[in-house]
């Protein structure tokens, strides 16, 4: 038997001629779980198999989208030259062709139109040195102030909120392994078990450590299943529902009175505000019992410990910014902020949600967390670019609102990278109008996705295996992915494509890069003395596999594990405490007798933002290969809904087919709809385009519907 045995493995190995081991980072969400992809060539066949490697974030552990994200990587549809459009049809053209077809439309539409024709749209899941390339290819190359990215629908809500708040804002405000010790943990919005998975052994271990877990979710989740309490509430109420617990913990007097004394301003207009309030209102409002709301309100504040992670479900809303702002009310009067096991964390969302907000792809924004506004600002910025202050544009608008410059002519070009707004955006059949009114459309894109099927010229990049770069993870810890295998036939990395196309247009001087870590290094220069200073930080220090948490001015500084220990980040150091009223500046659409149903969207394991990815991916696509509606058996008995059958759900901008999913998860009044599936099933066709009048982030979590059975019952 053991002959036989040594002679099937010889046999065996004489077939495995060659291992190849890529260290690498997940490309998907931000947790950035770091993993190898090791690939075994036999001389019948190439397999591939992922393994986690340990760090401090997710010490080894990986979820079924890491597993799998090489299959997309290799996958037929993987684009390999530059394209353009011609007669309708795209057709393989050379780099050179490519780059003075770029030059000469992009000269022209700025000739006529000036350069404020020009826009670029970019993202969240690319490295913090295309991030950054992309906020001074806009000011410098095109000398437009339009540009935007993604990160606009995703993290501005948050974003907004903790800079107003803390002075500064930072994902984590503190190490996720002190998630485990904290004694209360309020999740809102946020589902973490689907959305960032391979964090959820802390949230586990401080159940283990005796914590009380809130979450607030319209649905039951596998997130909220870890909670001893579920505030079910409507959709959109979540600004309401703060101000109800925040309510409860001033009257019972559950307040830190020092460090309210000592750390913050606005107590006192936020208490007088609170006592106007009244608790049985926001019942009504919320639909969460006053018991419960009074429950969470005496855990969180009789805790000597606790923190509160927020993510798209408060955030995206058109009161997301505010709505957040009521939360970290609740820290501040509790004094549960800069202190161990304390603190806020908004979970942030693509690879490098947190990086690729900090470096100048936002309308008003410079490299480390500078203002477009701001003189100084603008002079240590111009300075590190060698160019005159004067010269470089003042502040745009936000990506949707880009969208509508689009459809009113006023923006007539449009360079986009890694992005694919016409899935993603509000009001999406909108969104694909206005695309196609433009002039002249370039896509940066690994494949041809829905919106790079509008495009004019198709430029293709390397993924997540063949470029380097750094990115910043939830926590704020900067990482170093390295590349691990070489471009794909011609495909470039996306920070060459930017410096190709600016010296296209003869703006060659400003982005004659040859490495990633080149402009890591002018990166750092611009970035110094900011909020989010990565001056200190280095490739050779980054190679050591922990990462940095900025800030870090300097090159012997540790990094900083948590924030606002002494001081917060506003000139007198103070939190700002807001009052937040219970109703929006901007009303959300409310169900009707015509559209009565609550519609809100977001995210299922297996599936990664508008999908083109990850439906390439054969494991992960299997698992999820169509959209559906999770809705209450008993509504969907009421509106003659079938389980597993076709369903047409329609708002007042659209309507899209999908299959119904009955659950007992999700409240009665209310629909959900994951947003990774395209043309008929875009939910976005549904969702309405308001946005929040701080910060720009529209409403993707309520929309008012009606649905429609496509089957009769029996
Ligand atoms: N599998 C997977 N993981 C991902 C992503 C992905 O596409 N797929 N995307 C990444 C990105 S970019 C992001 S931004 C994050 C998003 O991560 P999350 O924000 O956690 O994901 P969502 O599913 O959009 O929304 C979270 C929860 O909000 C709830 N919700 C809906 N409406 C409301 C409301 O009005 N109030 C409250 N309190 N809750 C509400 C939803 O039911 C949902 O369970 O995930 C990242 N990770
Ligand atoms: N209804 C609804 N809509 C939503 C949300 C929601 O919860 N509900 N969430 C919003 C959120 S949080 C987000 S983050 C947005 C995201 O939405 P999008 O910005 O549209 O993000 P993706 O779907 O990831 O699109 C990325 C595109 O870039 C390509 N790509 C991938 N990697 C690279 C790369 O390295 N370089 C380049 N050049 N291209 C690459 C992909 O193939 C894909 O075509 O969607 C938002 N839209
Ligand atoms: S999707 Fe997120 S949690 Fe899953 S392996 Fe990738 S980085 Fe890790
Ligand atoms: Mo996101």
């Amino acid at each position: 038997m053991a002959d036989m045995l040594l002679s099937y493995f010889r046999e065996k190995q004489k077939h495995t001629q060659k291992e190849k081991v890529s260290n690498t980072q997940c490309p998907f969400c931000s947790v950035q779980c770091r993993m190898q992809l090791v690939e075994q060539t036999s001389v019948t066949r190439k397999t591939y198999r992922t393994v986690g490697l340990d760090n401090p974030t997710s010490k080894g552990r990986l979820c079924i989208k890491g597993l799998h994200a090489h299959q997309h990587a290799f996958h037929k549809d993987r684009l390999m030259h530059p394209l353009i459009k011609q007669d309708g049809e795209f057709v393989q053209v050379s780099w050179e062709e490519a780059l003075s077809h770029i030059a000469l439309n992009i000269k022209q539409i700025q000739h006529e139109d000036g350069y404020d024709a020009m826009s670029v749209y970019g993202s969240a899941s690319i490295t913090n040195e295309e991030a950054y390339l992309m906020g001074k290819f806009a000011r410098v190359a095109l000398q437009t102030k339009y540009i935007d990215y993604n990160g606009r629908l995703c993290m501005s809500a948050a974003a907004s909120a903790g800079a107003l708040t803390f002075g500064m804002d930072r994902g984590l405000t503190n190490a996720l392994e002190e998630v485990s010790y904290s004694e209360c943990i309020i999740l809102a919005g946020t589902n973490i078990a689907e959305c960032q998975p391979t964090i959820m052994p802390y949230f586990e271990q401080a159940k283990e450590n005796g914590a009380f877990i809130i979450a607030i979710d319209p649905r039951e989740t596998a997130t909220t299943n870890i909670a001893d309490l579920h505030l079910k509430l409507k959709p959109g109420t979540d600004a309401a529902l703060a101000n109800g617990i925040l309510k409860v913990i001033v009257e019972e007097n559950l307040i830190d009175h020092e460090f309210i004394q000592n750390r913050a301003t606005g107590f006192e207009k936020v208490k007088q505000h609170l006592n106007r309030l009244s608790l049985e209102e926001i019942e009504n409002k919320t639909g969460v019992p006053q018991n419960e709301i009074r429950r969470a309100a005496v855990a969180f504040g009789e805790k000597a410990t606790g923190m509160i992670l927020t993510a798209r479900g408060v955030e995206q809303q058109t009161d997301g910014s505010i709505a957040v702002r009521n939360f970290l009310n609740i820290l501040i009067a509790t004094g549960k902020i800069g202190k161990p096991s304390c603190g806020y964390g908004a979970i942030t969302g693509q690879s490098n949600g947190q990086g690729a907000r900090e470096h100048g792809q936002k309308a008003d924004q410079l490299p480390g967390y500078r203002s477009i506004e701001n003189e100084e600002h603008r002079a240590h910025v111009a300075k590190v670019w060698g160019v005159d202050p004067e010269e470089l544009p003042r502040k745009g608008v936000s990506a949707f609102e880009m969208i509508q410059k689009m459809d009113q002519g006023e923006i007539k070009g449009l360079f986009l990278l890694c992005s694919n707004p016409i899935v993603s955006n509000p009001n999406a059949r909108f969104v694909k109008k206005a695309l196609s009114k433009l002039k002249f459309l370039v896509a940066v894109d690994l494949f041809v996705s829905e919106t790079a099927k509008l495009a004019d010229v198709i430029l293709p990049t390397t993924s997540y295996l063949e470029d380097e770069g750094t990115m910043t993870n939830l926590e704020g810890r900067v990482t170093l992915r390295e590349a691990s295998r070489p471009a794909l036939g011609e495909a470039r990395h996306d920070w060459q494509i930017i410096c190709d196309v600016a010296r296209a247009l003869g703006k060659e001087q400003y982005f004659s890069f040859h490495s990633a870590e080149e402009i890591f290094n002018e990166l750092r220069e611009a970035s110094k003395g900011g909020t989010a200073d990565y001056y200190g930080i280095t490739y050779d220090r980054l190679r050591g596999k922990e990462g940095i948490l900025w800030p870090c001015p300097t090159l012997d500084h540790p990094g900083t594990k948590r924030l606002f220990e002494q001081s917060f980040a506003h000139p007198d150091g103070r939190a700002v405490m807001t009052d937040v009223p219970n109703d929006p500046a901007i009303a959300k659409e409310q169900p009707c007798a015509r559209y009565p149903l609550y519609l809100t969207t977001g995210r299922v394991m297996s599936h990664y933002l508008t999908g083109v990815q990850t439906r390439k991916s054969s494991s992960l696509a299997a698992r999820n290969f169509e959209s559906f509606m999770e809705i209450h058996p008993d509504t969907a008995v009421k509106f003659g809904v079938q389980d597993e059958t076709l369903v047409k759900i329609k708002s007042r901008r659209g309507s899209i087919i999908v299959r119904s999913k009955w659950s007992k998860a999700i409240r009665m009044d209310t629909v959900f709809v994951p947003f990774h599936w395209n043309e008929l099933q875009n939910v976005n066709r549904l969702v309405e385009d308001k946005l929040d009048p701080t910060c720009r982030m529209p409403g993707f979590k309520v929309s008012a519907v009606q649905i429609e059975a496509l089957h009769t019952m029996r």
